[in-house]
């Protein structure tokens, strides 16, 4: 004879109950695995962007940071340790209101360096490392209106490293091209859309030569050019 239904839930209650167990231990083991609790490190003031701001500037093999201190008109570059802290800051003064940072080797000494977007003196400071975690000091060139990003590729394909900033408020792109030892051409600008203040190199159609991707804020849209000989057209 078959068992009645509420038999049948009695008799499964020990395995709901182990199943409700088994998933109540694998939700709190999962709980508590993310993220120890955060560690502060202290830079200049407002710092504004880290994103594309870090490497090994000390070639120690331990990755660094550098933040764009909008508020103090300077980066603040904070060497990596072992523990996967960084140490005290220091700081190198830059152009007005830095917002964003790239890092590539300009003057191809193998020592990485720092090129910063400065929105408020519509400039960008380039800063040559000298590969122990100290740099040159800046050294500026002008761009379009309020620069809120800076990026680098090599756009004509010299084999020297490029710039190009997003100018926020001249709706525009200023490509500067590298010199091969830390200098770059005046800027030639290129239209963009409205209020343009990130950018992305990347070979978007595959045919060999970088891109440029803009993120224009006040259309919210994106624009994409393909850099093509001499070096941009959109
Ligand atoms: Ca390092
Ligand atoms: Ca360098
Ligand atoms: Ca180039
Ligand atoms: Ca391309």
């Amino acid at each position: 004879m078959l068992p009645s239904k509420p038999v049948k839930t009695i008799l499964a209650l020990p395995s709901i109950i182990l199943s409700l167990i088994f998933f109540c231990l694998i939700t709190f083991a999962q709980a508590q695995v993310p993220f120890e609790p955060p560690t502060n490190f202290s830079t200049g003031t407002r710092p504004l962007f880290l994103g594309k701001g870090h490497g090994d500037f000390n070639a120690d093999g331990i990755l660094d940071l550098a933040a764009a201190n909008k508020g103090t008109d300077n980066v603040s570059v904070l060497l990596g340790n072992t523990a996967g802290g960084f140490g005290a800051a220091t700081n190198f003064n830059v152009g007005s209101a830095p917002e964003s940072i790239v890092t590539a080797d300009f003057n191809r000494d193998g020592k990485l360096d720092l090129a910063v977007a400065n929105p408020n003196s519509n400039n960008v400071s380039v800063l040559l490392g000298n590969g122990a975690g100290s740099f040159a000091a800046a050294v500026n060139f002008g761009v379009g209106v309020s620069p809120y990003s800076v990026a680098t590729g090599d756009f004509n394909l010299d084999g020297k490293l490029d710039l190009a900033a997003a100018n926020g408020d001249s709706n525009n792109v200023s490509i500067l091209l590298g010199g091969g030892n830390g200098s770059f051409s005046a800027a030639t600008n290129f239209p963009a859309g409205s209020v343009p203040g990130v950018l992305a190199v990347a070979d978007f159609n595959a045919d060999g030569m970088p891109d440029l991707a803009v993120g224009n804020g006040g259309a919210d849209q994106f624009l994409r050019g393909f850099s093509s000989h001499p070096y941009c057209r959109w």
